[in-house]
């Protein structure tokens, strides 16, 4: 009883939003909207009576909530289980509201997702955060089954760092311009609390907010990016668009966000970058590895080559990480697949090498479309890919400095375990 009368104030609540009182018109135009189309291209119309508008006036208030301290909640009702268990959190993590949380938490890195998937390839990337939350969680989670790791051994990211899910940003499902300052704020909370924001996205366009928030804490010109990714992303417009999952680095490149000499790009495999875009990639010292590299060099030393190259002249590290770098063998649901990509061998151990060997202040994982893969193979590798870059991190906080990392006991067979 008591919850119908409150439905129904929410309802009359909405509706007195949505439509306001002395207006009849309901949402009728002056004019029809094909005409305004046809008149004005450039302006797209849209109505303020909508209450959702603007995707920064979707957050809800955090401490809408029962009166609590603030820091991180476990929502969970088991100590642990196995993937299939739990509410999805990211690897069924406690779950953070606000700044006040993340900071009372003393939380040093905190997922988010950001379901912007307009400008890519195959849409469906909007579906990437859930199924990264319910993708496996490598056999277990929690107290129940402490995971090992096929390299590192028995360390447990998840034990070494104090780790949350701080939620999705609100966005306008229609429109990643009008998405990207609601994924900054997120991104910039977090990062001002000097946690790590791992971004998962959603399409590529995400570069843009996630490195101007990141930047705007840390400073123009002051992070380096790794940047894992079948194309170039730096292409100047799209239909007009500034912002695209195209278009990303040319965004933060000419804006002066991140130094082109300390851009790197790995893995390009794709009919961009043509002649013209790496004429601008050059003339901004944009440095790029495409990949064939990996046949003619190896990928430890393009890995090498490109830790240095991110480093050169500042200290802190930002990883991009587009899915489609891989093989669509390995990840088919991705926004724009490439054959001949990279393998998860090759892959894995790089980003492990990279939270080994940098200050890593943020990571983005994007273009992971679960509805172009009816295997759950995608959201299994996204889930992995995520593990693999925070495991790095995680041997670098305990001091391990070899980029190639391998447990002893994970190596060498035989003789008795020593204490
Ligand atoms: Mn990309």
């Amino acid at each position: 009883m008591r919850s119908t009368l409150l439905f129904a104030l929410a309802l009359v609540a909405l509706t007195a939003t949505a439509v306001p009182a002395d207006d009849d018109k309901g949402t009728a135009t002056e004019e029809p909207i094909i005409d305004m189309f046809r008149n004005s291209p450039n302006a797209i119309p849209l109505d303020p009576r909508d209450p959702t508008l603007d995707p920064m006036n979707l957050f809800r208030d955090p401490n809408d909530n029962p009166k609590r301290e603030p820091g991180p909640i476990n929502i969970q009702k088991a100590v642990g289980g196995l993937s299939f268990q739990g509410i999805p959190t990211f690897f069924r993590l406690p779950v953070a509201l606000s700044q006040e949380d993340l900071t009372a938490g003393k939380v040093e890195v905190a997922f988010m997702g950001a379901s912007q998937d307009l400008s890519t390839g195959q849409r469906g990337t909007a579906y990437g955060p859930q199924a990264v939350r319910t993708g496996e969680v490598v056999g277990g989670w929690g107290e129940l089954m402490p995971l090992a790791h096929p390299s590192a051994g028995e360390v447990d990211f998840t034990k070494v760092m104090t780790c949350v899910d701080y939620g999705d940003a609100p966005i306008d499902i229609m429109s990643n311009e009008r998405s990207v300052l609601s994924v900054h704020k997120m991104v910039k909370e977090i990062a001002e609390t000097g946690a790590i924001p791992v971004i998962v996205g959603g399409d590529h366009s995400l570069m843009y907010p996630d490195l101007v928030a990141i930047t705007d804490v840390y400073g123009k010109g002051k992070v380096g990016v790794i940047h894992f990714d079948a194309h170039f992303d730096g292409i100047p417009l799209l239909f007009g668009h500034y912002l695209s999952h195209g278009a990303p680095v040319r965004r933060l490149i000419d804006e002066g966000h991140v130094n082109g000499r300390n851009f790197v790009q790995i893995g390009l495999n794709s009919v961009k970058p043509g002649k013209k875009d790496i004429a601008w990639m050059r003339e901004n010292q944009v440095r790029y590895h495409f990949i064939h590299e990996f046949d003619d060099k190896g990928w430890r030393a393009v890995l090498e080559e490109a830790i240095a190259e991110a480093t050169d002249g500042v200290e802190y590290v930002f990883i991009s990480v587009d899915t489609d770098c891989l093989d669509p063998a390995f990840a088919p649901g991705m926004g724009t697949p490439e054959p001949g990509g990279m393998t998860l061998r090759e892959l894995f151990p790089m980003l492990r090498a990279i939270g080994t060997q940098t200050k890593v202040v943020g990571v983005e994982m994007v273009e992971v479309n679960p509805i172009a893969d009816p295997t759950y193979r995608t959201g299994q590798v996204g889930v992995r890919i995520l593990r693999e870059i925070m495991t790095g991190v995680a041997l670098g906080k305990l001091g391990i400095d070899d980029p190639y990392y391998v447990d002893p006991l994970w190596k060498d067979h035989g003789g008795p375990i020593e204490d």
